[in-house]
């Protein structure tokens, strides 16, 4: 799996390497998905590549679309999972845009039902 060299691990890829607690929801070979820490709608979920080689989703379409495309249909049913058939997937794509971790990720939000926990 690509890793970034002489940077240190994102917050995601400490989640995937079992560092940082955060359940991981639903994954594929190549995505996964957790609860976002601070959630912004009943359903705020994280469709995360397992690799952080791309900051963006600019970088990531430009250089692996499928991939991308898989994060959508991981987004898919991942929002069905929670009980959400319409979803609002986000890109945040760039700091200015409030992006804050630099490892490519979409945010899933919908109505639904929200979890137990808050998180
Ligand atoms: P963005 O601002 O688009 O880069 O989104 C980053 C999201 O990551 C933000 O909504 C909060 C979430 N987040 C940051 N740290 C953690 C963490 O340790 N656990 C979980 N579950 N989410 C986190």
């Amino acid at each position: 799996m690509a890793e970034r060299v002489g940077t240190e691990p994102s917050v995601f890829t400490r989640i995937l390497r079992g560092e940082i607690p955060s359940e991981i929801v639903l994954q594929t070979d190549d995505v996964f998905v957790i609860r976002d820490i601070a959630p912004q709608a009943p359903v705020h979920l994280l469709v995360v590549p397992k690799t952080d080689a791309y900051r963006d989703v600019t970088e990531l379409a430009a250089a692996d679309p499928k991939l991308l495309a898989s994060m959508v249909e991981v987004a898919r049913t991942a929002a069905e999972q929670a009980g959400a058939a319409d979803f609002r997937l986000v890109f945040n794509t760039g700091a200015g845009a409030g992006q804050t971790v630099f490892h490519v990720h979409a945010h899933v939000l919908a109505a639904g039902r929200r979890h137990a926990d808050g998180a």
